[in-house]
């Protein structure tokens, strides 16, 4: 469990939330001077850049393009002098990787890893009523120790370059919003819920944390206004009768609010939506309110143009409108925990998703993702002196995430490592460990699993019996035997399948990736590969063999839209595969995954 309280940060009656999202001062620290030369106090030079952003594709120079080290952040803003005597926080939605936060100079806190809120407790270093400097130094360097994992090397010119283990810009900075929060004394600091439902009615079983003591009271506030239930207590369960169930596009949302209180005075109250939902696995079906589902969607990332990996509000609904129109109820938040708009959006649209903590990169081998795929990286990145920092690290963003997530209907699994090394036997305690933390934290025990490349085969992985389903990642008719051999690839796939079939694992499994590179500006017939021609013919051969196959209860191809990576011979300018470009506009590939979509049922194979 976290230090400090998780909740999205809302405003209610005894809370106040105030975004500071805007231009804030910048500098980049070119000669490491930063901490030595006093920054924390006031940054040099008078550069601003806005927040949310990455602070990498505004500049026309490619040093700072790809700067790696320390960036400085610094906003002078005036705390209001009521919310003295108030617990008074900073919340950072995300810094990328690491961050050191300062109040008029002085630290007030620090955080590892890049994609998940924490609060800095400014309580008593705060300034009421008067202006305060809030100086943050975000570090964005890869290490083996903290995820997702990299390196930093040195040019022969002094200048300091990531080499991510992964295949996605190593994007950083402040990017996603600031608030400053103040919050009673004495408040809700966190709540699981659990859901039942028998025949038309539903119990919602809940536990609230608090900080300090206080009675404890539930509403459940339906979409037209009217109670629906209520309970007293820290814990216990509300009985909502004819319950409206949160359903796969076509989503319930009720408001839960939550009061804090002693003699009958309000000390606390926090509002979220929740919805009334359950999530199981039985054999080879994925359950949701005990019907089966198949999920068909993305991976994605957060990438768009300007903005790097910066949360942006016009691009997330874009998004969402394009999976709408092309049929897709699902998306894997690959490969870190996205921006928590994004699940609340999933929330209200109904959409089904997989949350996947920033566990990538984790293979021995210097381009990871594609050495993985071709078999050649060497096997024991889980036995090295350093594992324990990383293991460390993994399960703490595992901590932060189901904190974060829990209470999202929209999220029915967790992803908790994508392509790892999983045939060496050092995966086998590590995995085990992320695993059962994972289900230790979890009030509504989810599923648990993890994206397997294409090394780790049915005879291969080691640890695919932790999986509640199995999520693979594919590239046959690309990576392997592309273009003409296709027939090739189609057998092969075919073969591994058999061999998986042959396992009786009597579990679900979702194709988490697969497709290929297309560039939307070539069109040939017949097709060569990176054509858009070609990318159907993959597709329409890859979703042949899901066809085939009764347990395979999901298709996520890899991506929604094409994204940007580090340069390099295998990349034209990014990753190419998206069914959409980077602008968010169809490739051909997109009008075929609309009719297939469009066609399979809810309950496909179900
Ligand atoms: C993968 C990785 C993903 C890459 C993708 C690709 O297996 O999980 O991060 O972008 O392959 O396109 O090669």
């Amino acid at each position: 469990m976290p230090a400090y309280s998780m909740l999205y940060p809302a405003n209610t009656k005894t809370r106040t939330a105030i975004s500071l999202d805007g231009m804030w001062k910048f500098a980049i620290d070119w000669n490491e001077e930063g901490e030595s030369s006093g920054w924390a106090s006031g940054i040099p030079g008078s550069d601003t850049i806005p927040v949310p952003a990455s602070f990498q594709d505004f500049y026309t120079d490619k040093d700072t393009r790809e700067f790696t080290g320390d960036v400085w952040y610094e906003d002078d803003i005036t705390i209001p002098g009521w919310m003295e005597g108030q617990d008074v926080f900073l919340r950072f939605s995300a810094a990328t990787h690491r961050a050191t936060v300062y109040i008029n100079g002085e630290k007030a806190g620090e955080h590892e890893g890049g994609f998940l809120p924490f609060l800095v407790d400014i309580t008593d270093k705060a300034r009421y009523g008067e202006e305060n400097r809030i100086t943050v130094k975000v570090n964005n360097e890869l290490t083996e120790t903290n995820i997702p994992c990299g390196r930093t090397i040195r040019l022969r010119n002094g200048r300091k370059m990531s080499k991510p283990y992964f295949d996605f810009y190593n994007y950083s900075g402040l990017q996603r919003s600031v608030h400053l929060l103040s919050i009673p004394p004495r408040s809700i600091e966190d709540i699981d819920l659990r859901y039942e439902i028998s025949g038309n009615d539903a119990s919602v079983l809940y536990s609230v944390r608090t900080k300090g003591d206080g009675d404890i009271r539930l509403t459940l506030i339906d979409a037209d206004g009217d109670t629906a239930a209520e309970a007293e207590g820290k814990d216990g369960t509300m009985i909502v009768r004819d319950a409206h169930l949160w359903q796969v596009r076509n989503a319930y949302l009720y408001t839960l609010r939550i009061t804090l209180s002693e003699d009958g005075k309000l000390l606390d109250t926090y509002e979220m939506p929740i919805g009334i939902r359950t999530v199981r696995i039985e054999g080879e079906d994925i359950l949701i309110n005990g019907s089966p589902v198949y999920l068909k969607g993305f991976g994605k990332h957060e990438d768009s143009d300007i903005v790097g990996r910066g949360f942006s509000i016009g691009v997330m609904k874009r998004d969402f409108e394009l999976m709408k129109w092309i049929g897709a109820n699902s998306f894997r938040t690959s490969h870190y925990p996205y921006d928590e708009e994004i699940y609340r959006m999933a929330d209200r649209e109904g959409f089904l998703i997989i949350d996947e903590v920033p566990a990538v990169g984790l293979f021995e081998s210097l381009v990871n993702f594609l050495d993985a795929g071709t078999g050649k990286g060497a096997s024991s990145f889980f036995a090295k002196e350093t594992t324990p920092l990383l293991l460390k690290a993994h399960i703490n963003a595992v901590d932060e995430m189901i904190a974060r997530d829990k209470n999202h209907p929209s999220v029915i699994a967790w992803s908790l490592l994508n392509e790892p090394e999983s045939k060496d036997e050092h995966s086998v305690p590590y995995f085990t460990k992320v695993f059962n933390a994972a289900r230790r934290l979890d009030p509504e025990k989810r599923p648990c699993t993890f994206a397997m490349e294409v090394s780790s085969g049915p005879d291969t992985c080691r640890c695919y019996h932790l999986c509640d389903f199995i999520e693979l990642n594919r590239y046959y008719g690309w990576y392997i035997k592309g273009g003409y051999e296709i027939s090739d690839a189609e057998d092969a796939f075919r073969e591994e399948m058999e061999r998986w079939k042959e396992r009786k694992l009597d579990k679900p499994f979702i194709f988490t990736e697969y497709g290929g590179d297309t560039l939307s500006s070539e069109h040939k017939l017949p097709s060569v590969m990176w054509s858009q021609e070609y990318q159907d013919e993959v597709l329409e051969m890859q979703h042949r063999i899901f066809d085939s196959y009764g347990f395979v209860k999901g298709e996520q191809i890899w991506n929604f839209a094409d994204f940007q990576t580090t340069e390099g011979l295998m990349r034209v300018n990014g990753n190419k595969k998206g069914v959409f470009t980077r602008q968010r506009q169809p490739k051909d590939a997109a009008f075929l995954l609309k009719k297939r979509w469009e066609s399979l049922p809810l309950d496909y194979k179900g």
